[in-house]
């Protein structure tokens, strides 16, 4: 056999041993790379006759030509082996369920729920919302909502302090989201028609209350807001949430530094079930309160009281949630137990809307 037979045979054995691509390619560099045993091959070509160039280059030449094609040949085989080998790997059976999206999985917590639910209610009759923050300072949390310096409602609320700065004042966790309306006031010429759904605290925690708790207040300043406005926009917000198409309420005199006169408000309701059923029954139930906003107030806030009048008025959402989807303890709703979530949240591609159906 000759040399360059030899040669073919080697290196055909070789490129069919070769499992890999790696490997083909150690074998192409052998043979046909820069120094392969091919290429120095051809290098001797300049040394011979004419003659002997002529029949030594042919034969050099078929056994490049050769080796070239076995070497594409391998190589295609091992990508299509590879592309199989991947594909069995990565079956997919379709007859499979197929999984949700975490946008479905998700839950809504009541609270969100609930502020949605309102939001839809008052936005469709053309109240915006307002935020404000979290740390207010003592004068927007007390003084311009006209709680006398010193005066023991201060302490009623049962306030979380923060330690005096260097002026000596003091900042407070907002006890209510009442400053959020006199920063309004200040900030927007009336009409002001607002609510302000966010988070309050206050030093107190039991199955029915929570430091960290939620409300919503509202607020319409107008140059004729009255009483009876104030009573419209109420009872049609208790029809709508608690989608019912009659409700009783009644107004009992109260005292709030910040309104006057001022209400607590009572739905009637029907508490012989488990489920509070409202829109029907005898008992009541205390679900608001409200007023006129007191003319110190209309004055913190920079409007003329003898030009403006306003009615203002605030609820409780962790209670009114508690109330409305049958929850028993409000600690519950703050220790982040996905089992409770699965149980009581909405699904969050549900959105409440009025037409809808807000809790559908
Ligand atoms: C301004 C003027 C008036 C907001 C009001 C109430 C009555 C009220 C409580 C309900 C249950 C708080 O969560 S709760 O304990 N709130 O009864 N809130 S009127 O009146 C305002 C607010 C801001 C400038």
């Amino acid at each position: 056999m000759s040399e360059l037979e030899t040669l073919e045979r080697t290196l055909l054995a070789d490129i069919d041993a070769a499992g890999d691509e790696g490997s083909i390619e150690a074998v192409r560099v052998g043979a046909l790379g820069k120094k392969g045993s091919i290429s120095e091959l051809l290098k001797t070509l300049g040394t011979m006759t004419p003659e002997e160039r002529q029949t030594r280059g042919a034969q050099i030449n078929a056994l490049k030509t050769t080796v070239a094609d076995a070497i594409t040949a391998r190589k295609s085989a091992l990508k299509d082996q590879a592309i199989a080998e991947r594909l069995a790997r990565e079956t997919v059976d379709i007859s499979l369920p197929v999984r949700s999206s975490p946008a479905e999985r998700g839950r809504i917590h009541p609270i969100s729920q609930i502020v949605d639910e309102i939001t839809a209610i008052f936005g469709d009759m053309g109240f915006s919302i307002a935020e404000g923050p979290d740390i207010e300072t003592d004068y927007y949390n007390f003084t311009a909502l006209n709680f006398p310096e010193g005066h023991p409602a201060r302490e009623m609320h049962d306030t979380f302090f923060f330690n005096e700065d260097e002026k000596g004042e003091r900042k407070v966790l907002r006890t209510h989201t009442s400053p959020v309306q006199i920063r309004t006031m200040e900030a927007q010429d009336p009409p002001i028609r607002i609510i302000i759904p966010g988070k309050t605290y206050r030093q107190d925690s039991d199955a029915t209350h929570s430091p960290m708790f939620h409300q919503v207040e509202g607020l319409v300043v107008d140059k004729s807001a009255n009483v009876a406005n104030m009573r419209w926009v109420l009872e049609e917000f208790c029809k709508a949430f608690f989608e019912v198409d009659q409700v009783t309420m009644r107004f009992r005199p109260s005292f709030f530094p910040f309104t006057e006169p001022s209400f607590e408000v009572d739905i009637q309701c029907d508490r012989s079930g488990p489920i509070v059923k409202f829109g029907e029954g005898t008992d009541w139930m205390e679900i608001l309160g409200c007023g006129m906003v007191h003319p110190n107030v209309l004055r913190s806030g920079g409007l003329d009281p003898d030009e403006y009048q306003g009615f203002a008025w605030g609820m409780g959402l962790d209670r009114i949630a508690m109330l409305k989807y049958g929850m028993p303890d409000l600690r519950d709703f703050f220790n982040a137990d996905v089992r409770w979530m699965n149980h009581y949240g909405f699904r969050p591609l549900d959105m409440p809307t009025l037409f809808g159906g807000l809790s559908a």
